[in-house]
């Protein structure tokens, strides 16, 4: 498969987050990309610019991310960026720029720490993920991988959260509208749900997102990813979240893969976006499904049934050790299953 990496996004390196109260060594560390770049034969991106960026995110956000690092280094602050005030339900849209109230404007958590290199890594993940779109569309390919990090699938227009700064996926995705496909089809089978996907699409008609995930009554983000949100206005009826319980095994999640497969071809995509987790793996130190490795190329084999272009963007996978080969399966099976 053809595979995209950069090297830059190996530099956002955030210290710690708080895991069940206390603090804990963050998760999303370099070393995952590793893991998994170490097992490919790698190319490197090309650069789009900001404009495929702007076509998701506010320009606030956009400037907010790349100017926060050196505003909280000018208060003085030691450690991180994080923010631990939020403008909740109600509160007055105020244009206040002190560092702290704009962390707290820009997020939904305290996860997604800013440092020296946040923005560099970010902005080359997004990068990342248009260059697969453009390889997959361009190169008249069936298949490619975008192998991005920081994840995306938690940002949303104007917020951070969950590990994410940019949405590649839904970047990826206009980017593909902006070169005249009508119907982009998003499959989310990361552990958790794909909130930012969900909320940028919510009301688009044109692009349809679907998501199984750990059932939001138990699991991060909690506020998004119930089955009764469809999509809203003209998107009515373009979101489908399927909540699985903790404890899922590959027959559970297979079949509720193969029915969210059948909802989505028969909305014909003309292409397909994976947002591919491999936190549903039963080691993943902070998630709760019980699938083997083995389980990832039944479930590549069964996605490539859709038979559209695809291009496949990594989200999260925490299990450092199997990370690698978890992901190699996925991208395989995939393959092996599209008729060539
Ligand atoms: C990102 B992706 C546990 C609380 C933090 C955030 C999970 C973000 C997952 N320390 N939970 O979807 O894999
Ligand atoms: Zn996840």
């Amino acid at each position: 498969m053809h595979v995209v990496f950069d090297s830059r996004q190996l530099e956002h390196s955030p210290q710690r987050e708080l895991h069940n109260g206390n603090w804990a060594d963050h998760a999303e560390v370099p070393a995952r990309a590793q893991a998994i770049a170490s097992l490919l034969t790698c190319h490197q991106p090309r650069d789009f610019g900001m404009e495929p960026l702007e076509a998701v995110h506010s320009r606030d956000y956009l400037q907010f991310l790349q100017d926060a690092w050196a505003q909280w280094q000018d208060t003085g602050r030691e450690g991180d960026a994080l923010p631990y005030a939020f403008p909740i339900r109600r509160r007055r849209k105020l244009a206040l720029d002190r560092i702290d109230a704009m962390l707290g404007r820009h997020s939904f958590d305290t996860a997604t720490p800013i440092s020296e290199n946040t923005w560099q890594s970010a902005y080359w993940s997004a990068q990342t993920a248009l260059t697969a779109i453009d390889d997959l569309l361009s190169g008249n390919r069936k298949t490619t991988f975008a192998l991005c990090r920081p994840p995306g699938h938690h940002a949303g227009r104007d917020y951070m959260g969950g590990y994410c700064y940019l949405n590649s996926v839904a970047i990826a995705a206009m980017h593909a509208r902006s070169t005249g496909l009508k119907r982009v089809g998003i499959l989310d089978v990361d552990y958790h749900h794909g909130n930012g996907t969900q909320d940028i699409f919510y009301e688009n008609p044109d692009v349809f997102f679907a998501s199984i995930h750990a059932d939001p009554a138990t699991d991060f983000p909690f506020y998004w990813g119930h089955a009764d949100e469809t999509g809203d206005g003209p998107g009515a009826g373009t979101n489908l979240n399927v909540p699985l319980p903790r404890g899922t095994r590959w027959d559970g999640y297979r079949h509720a893969l193969s029915g969210v497969i059948e909802k989505l071809a028969g909305w014909q995509p003309q292409l397909l976006i994976v947002s591919f987790g491999a936190d549903t793996f039963t080691g993943d130190p902070i998630s709760h499904f019980d699938l083997q490795t083995e389980d990832y190329e039944k479930m590549g084999r069964l996605v490539a049934t859709l038979d559209v272009p695809t291009a496949l963007v990594m989200e999260g996978g925490y299990a450092l050790g199997e990370l690698g080969e978890n992901t190699a399966r996925f991208l395989a099976g995939v393959e092996s299953g599209v008729p060539a």
